[in-house]
This record gives structure tokens, C-alpha cells and sequence, in this order.
């Protein structure tokens, strides 16, 4: 049995690696939140559990899963492991089917109709060019009208109203899908938002698959995730869940939402998107809330990296099969890193060619030795200052496929996409081993 089975579990995990922060200064909903939770991730610092943000009732938990260090903790593996588990879990044929079950903690209080009040939420206004309080670390449960499947996905939520807000939902996504094969497609389309979650479900609900993304849920657990209906819509919804809102995409009853910082860096524009009606808001005793802060480390680490990994690492490997891959948070998604025992002098550009292959995304490459942590963004600077002869050493290729929303790209996505070997290359001057001093504990000198 996994010792994860919900967020209050994950969160001892944390604390008794030193990697949860129990925050009590007061911080403001407002930009503070998520200052400072922005501020831990870039310095791969502990998760913050905000117990005194102003005008809430609730503690408020964010950064679950920011670096290779929480992603082994959520994944119940070691750091190496996490791209073999991602691999493994997101393979259909691993999955594990959830398990329904009567009643859930949620269910202790519930609040249907002109009772549920969404602005007892404590909705942060996360980013600076945010166009008002959103939803982000909510996951959203559907199911396929036609097979009666279920469906994980993430759609930011505006709040608009005491019981509307916006739902943003791109034209490819599954909700969208389901909406569109009902006879009336713009009847109200039943969904529940499920906030406060075991890391696992964090995960899938950022997988793109054909099946339902509990079963990769699942499948990271080794155990069925326990489901219950909710109580004014019938999806099953995660029973381990500390907050449920409940309700109905109207598809045609469209509001302009946003902008909010978007997953390719920038701040994006507003989007005439479908609105949501809530029909309950429930929670258990005590909840704890969650969010995900838009445009930064775990908004990327859930849609870019998990995901995309395992993909990434097996084009490469079928080029050189002790290669390691990472898609770094700070990218984007649009920069792939490759490391590598160097052998043959060519390699290392070919290994570029077949990562910018591997997800449409991917933009920039760089090939490192194996003397480079590919987890810390100066080490690959360093690499890129003294190991690329500029001249020579880098290959650019125009107008490739990439990502409609690439900053970088022109029209649909159409740009450049760029390889850089920036490897150590001894047969043109050597220069011995590079200055290392090997990291030590710093809890073990810098206290009392
Ligand atoms: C934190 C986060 C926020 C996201 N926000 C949105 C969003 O607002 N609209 C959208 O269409 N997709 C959004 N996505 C992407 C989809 O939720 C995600 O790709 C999911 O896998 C889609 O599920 P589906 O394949 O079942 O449609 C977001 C992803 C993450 C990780
Ligand atoms: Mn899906």
C-alpha cells in the first residue's frame, strides 16, 4: 500500500523530508500568495501550506509537485525512477479501474443551490495580469455521454458570481468533446470540480490518453481510487477530495475570462469561453485548500514534463540507450535537455534532431556531458559558456512544426527549432576535469 492516498498523506510525506513550510505570517489572496509560493519553487525550496492568508477560513496548499524531488515523492519512487514509473502508469494496459464507494468526507458539508456561495472561497489572484480570483489547482470530472467513461482534465475557472464563473476549454480538449456528441450540444453539461487531492490524481488529470485518467491514478497507487457520486451531478469524484463544487458548463452562454498567466510564460488575452452554474459546494471538516500557480513550475511540471518525458526519453534512447533526458520547468516546455557519456562527435546533434521530434513543443535542445546537473539551470549555463564553439556547435532548423502558442513561432505555430551541442569536445584542446565541489548538507553547519 502506497502511504499516499490523499493530500493530508502527501503532506506528512513532506514534512518529514523537510519539504513542506508551514507558512503563518498573514499573506494576502492577492499577488503576496503566490509571490511567495513562486519564490519557493524557483529555489526548489519546501511547499508552502499557507495557514493565515487573509479572508480565508482555510489553510491554503500549493506547489505539490515542483521538481524532480516531489515528483519522486508523489510518484512513491526515487528521483532516477520517475520518468520509468510516468512511463509505466501511462500505458493503458497498467491502468486501474476506480472503486466506488457510498459516502466520502466531503459529504459532511454540503451546500446545494442559493446555499452554496462561491465566494467563501479563498481564490487567489495569483499573477499580476490576472484578470480576477481562478480556480487553477482544481480537477475537473466529466464523463463521455456516449460510453459513460470518466475524464480528469484541468480548465481555469474565473469567478464570476456567487455561483458563475468562466470555464476555459480549448476546441481539442475531451470535455469538449463530450459536449459537442450530445444530441444538443449546448445543453447544460453536468461536471464536478474536485480541490485538495492525493498527488497521484494531480498528475493524471494532466495526461492526455483515450482512457479515463483515473486509471493512471490508479495505476501510480497500485490500488483503485476510491469514487463517490457527487450529490447534484452523477460523476464519481475522487471520495478523498476536501472541497467538491458541483455544477453545469453551459456551452453557449458565453463570458469573456481572463487573461491569466498561460503555460507558455506570458499572460495571455481573453478567451469568450463557456460558463459554469454551480449547483453545490461541499466540503469535509477542516478543509484545505490548493491551487496551482498559474504559468510557473508545477503548472508546467503537470502539463510539460511528467507527461512528456517518458516520450522524449524514448526517441532518444533509440538513438543512445543510456541517455538521460529532463524538460525543465523554467522552459516552458519548449526547451529539452539531453546528457550523455560522449562517444562518437556526431551524436550529440542527431540526439538533438530526434528530441525536437518528440513533442511538437519542443523548440530548443541541448546536449550536456555527464558532469552537468541537468536539474540546475547554472550548470547548463556553465555548459552553454564553455563548452559551445558557436560557430560550429549549434544547428538551427527553420520553419518546423511547433506549438500554436510558442512564443517564438510565427503564424500556426510554423518557426525555428534549435540543437546545441554543448558537450565537451576533447579533440579539439582538453582541459582535464572541470572545478567540482561536491554539495554538502548545509543544515549541518549553518545551525546554532
Ligand atoms: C495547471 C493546468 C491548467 C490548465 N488549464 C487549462 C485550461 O484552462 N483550458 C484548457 O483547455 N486546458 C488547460 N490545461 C490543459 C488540459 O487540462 C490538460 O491537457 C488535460 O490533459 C486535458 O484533458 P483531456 O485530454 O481529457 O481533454 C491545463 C493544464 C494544467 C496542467
Ligand atoms: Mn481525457
Amino acid at each position: 500500500m502506497s502511504p499516499i492516498h490523499d493530500l493530508r498523506s502527501y503532506l506528512q510525506v513532506l514534512e518529514s523530508r523537510g519539504r513542506l513550510a508551514r507558512i503563518n505570517t498573514e499573506v494576502s489572496l492577492t499577488h503576496e500568495l503566490a509571490d511567495v509560493a513562486a519564490t519557493l519553487a524557483r529555489v526548489r525550496g519546501p511547499a508552502p501550506l499557507f495557514q493565515n492568508a487573509r479572508g480565508s477560513d482555510w489553510p491554503i496548499f500549493t506547489n505539490a509537485i515542483t521538481d524532480p524531488t516531489t515528483a519522486a515523492l508523489a510518484l512513491g519512487c526515487a528521483e532516477d525512477e520517475v520518468i520509468s514509473v510516468m512511463e509505466r502508469v501511462l500505458d493503458p494496459a497498467n491502468g486501474i479501474p476506480p472503486v466506488r464507494q457510498q459516502t466520502a468526507a466531503w459529504q459532511d458539508h454540503i451546500h446545494t443551490n442559493e446555499d452554496a456561495d462561491a465566494m467563501h472561497l479563498p481564490l487567489p489572484t495569483h499573477s499580476r495580469g490576472d484578470g480576477g480570483a481562478f480556480i487553477t489547482g482544481g480537477v475537473i470530472i466529466s464523463k463521455d455521454p456516449v460510453s459513460g467513461r470518466g475524464n480528469l482534465s484541468y480548465n481555469r475557472m474565473l469567478r464570476m458570481g456567487p455561483r458563475l464563473f468562466g470555464f476555459n476549454v480549448n476546441e481539442w480538449r475531451h470535455v469538449r468533446r463530450f459536449m459537442a456528441s450530445r444530441p444538443q450540444p449546448d445543453a447544460p453539461f453536468p461536471i464536478a470540480i474536485a480541490i485538495g487531492l492525493d498527488p497521484a490524481i494531480m498528475i493524471a488529470a494532466g495526461v492526455k490518453t483515450e482512457v479515463d485518467e483515473l486509471t493512471v491514478a490508479g495505476a501510480i497507487r497500485g490500488a483503485g481510487v476510491p469514487v463517490t457520486s457527487g450529490v447534484t451531478v452523477d460523476v464519481d469524484i475522487p471520495a478523498s477530495a476536501e472541497i467538491v463544487i458541483e455544477g453545469f458548463v453551459h456551452p453557449a452562454q458565453r463570458q469573456y475570462e481572463g487573461p491569466l498567466a498561460e503555460f507558455h510564460g506570458y499572460y495571455g488575452e481573453l478567451w469568450n469561453s463557456p460558463t459554469f452554474e454551480v449547483t453545490a459546494i461541499n466540503w469535509c471538516d477542516n478543509p484545505i485548500f490548493q491551487t496551482i500557480i498559474p504559468g510557473w513550475y508545477e503548472h508546467i511540471y503537470l502539463g510539460n514534463v511528467l507527461p512528456r518525458e517518458p516520450l522524449l526519453r524514448r526517441f532518444v534512447r533509440h538513438l543512445n540507450p543510456q541517455a538521460h533526458v529532463h524538460i525543465p520547468p523554467y522552459g516552458n516546455g519548449f526547451l529539452a535537455i539531453i546528457q550523455i557519456e560522449r562517444d562518437n562527435p556526431g551524436q550529440p546533434k542527431n540526439l538533438a534532431m530526434a528530441a525536437m521530434t518528440a513533442h511538437i513543443n519542443i523548440r530548443n535542445v541541448i546536449v550536456v556531458d555527464m558532469d552537468i546537473d541537468i536539474y540546475d539551470p547554472a550548470d547548463i549555463h556553465w555548459a552553454l559558456t564553455h563548452r559551445v564553439d558557436w560557430t560550429r556547435d549549434v544547428f538551427i532548423v527553420s520553419d518546423a512544426q511547433g506549438h500554436e502558442m510558442d512564443p517564438v513561432a510565427h503564424e500556426r505555430g510554423v518557426g525555428p527549432k534549435l540543437g546545441v551541442d554543448a558537450t565537451y569536445k576533447r579533440e579539439r584542446r582538453e582541459y582535464g576535469d572541470r572545478v567540482a565541489y561536491p554539495s554538502v548538507n548545509l543544515s549541518k553547519y549553518l545551525s546554532g
